[in-house]
């Protein structure tokens, strides 16, 4: 039976975990913070045919962010597209499943890892598509840091030019990349008016709500129905590490992955407490019954970014403030209330 978006995005997760654990590979904060957003366009949106995964009426799909390949590996196996148990197989010599996203798994249309090339991809597809006369929609995620890129606004040119409205992009919005915070590498905002002045319709949403995500995915529907024939674009403010609160907001999670001890247990047992119904842990399927716990010795709750800290419970406010340097800086805000 097909899975709703919160039972996917939960296993999401959970192999997730796993995969990055075994393998010892990276980018689980990544991979949990476009989790809602992968599950929901793989139950609620895209159109597809796991048995026939080059179905020409399929809809097209590039996860731009390609670091991120264990979500899109678990939508897919999860979705019907080759055996779960492949998973386990994440990084291993000789997988399919690399590091990064391969086109050499079905379901899969565009090897990504390099960023910056997969909405240039995305709109020329979308283009040919349209050009034949098809129905096909075409959908790409991107990063937030990976909009540093040129290539991506060059592509963004492109499609409000040649009105390529068959296109949704959706940005994980998590203002982290891979060492720090956005706003400390090269700033993007403010973002929804820079799509806008590049002539796309923008959604601005709640990217780990998935009422918010469907209700953005129809908007977009509508919107590119519009006669001005606009490309469309998500904002989807998400939290890198959602789901593990360890991990969350936390850029050390960008490459660590979950080590045997406290911080595999405490990742299982903290996904396995959210665990929806009617699905199964694969791997853990009454839980972990006594998980190890992080000593005060532990490396947890610190603030690993460089100098700066961000609450993405403040977006309005943009709230960017120093932190006290290995004193858990993210407790100290400027002007927080808390
Ligand atoms: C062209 C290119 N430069 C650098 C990298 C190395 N890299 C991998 S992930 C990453 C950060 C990406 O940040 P973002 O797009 O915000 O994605 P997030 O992990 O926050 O979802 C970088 C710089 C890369 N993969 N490709
Ligand atoms: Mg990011």
């Amino acid at each position: 039976m097909k899975k709703t978006s919160e039972q996917l995005a939960w296993l999401i997760r959970r192999h997730a975990v796993e995969m990055t654990h075994l393998s010892g590979g990276s980018h689980i904060g990544a991979i949990m913070s476009v989790a809602d957003i992968v599950a929901v366009l793989y139950s609620d949106v895209i159109n597809y045919e796991p048995s026939k995964p080059k179905w020409e009426g399929r809809d097209r799909f590039i996860l731009s962010k390609g670091h991120a390949g264990a979500s899109i590996y678990a939508a897919l196996a999860e979705s019907g597209f080759f055996p779960v148990e492949e998973l386990k197989t994440h990084y291993a010599n000789g997988s399919r499943l690399s590091g990064h996203v391969s086109h050499h798994l079905p379901g899969v249309d565009f090897s990504t890892g390099s960023l910056g090339h997969g909405l240039s991809a995305g709109v020329g597809m979308a283009y040919a598509l349209k050009k034949s006369g098809r129905k096909e929609n075409v959908y790409v995620v991107l990063g937030d840091g990976e909009c540093n890129e040129g290539s991506v606004w060059e592509a963004a040119l492109f499609a409000n030019h040649f009105r390529v409205n068959n296109i949704v992009a959706i940005v994980d919005h998590n203002h982290m990349q891979s060492l720090d915070f956005n706003e400390n590498t090269l700033g993007i905002e403010n973002f929804y008016d820079k799509w806008k002045a590049f002539g796309w319709n923008v959604i601005e949403i709640d990217g780990n709500n998935h009422d918010d995500l469907k209700r953005a995915f129809e908007s977009a529907k509508g919107m590119a129905q519009e006669s001005s024939h606009k490309p469309t674009i998500i904002i989807a403010n998400t939290v890198k590490g959602y789901g593990v609160s360890f991990m969350q907001n936390d850029i050390l999670w960008h490459y660590r992955f979950p080590h045997k001890g406290w911080e595999y247990d405490g990742a299982v047992a903290e996904l396995y407490a959210t665990k929806p119904e009617n699905i199964q842990d694969p791997y853990t399927p009454y839980g972990i019954d006594n998980p190890v716990l992080p000593t005060d010795k532990d490396d947890i709750g610190n603030d690993h970014t460089f100098s700066y800290t961000w609450d993405t419970s403040y977006p309005e406010q943009m709230r960017r403030v120093e932190a006290t340097p290995g004193a858990g800086g993210r407790e100290h805000y400027i002007n927080n209330e808390k």
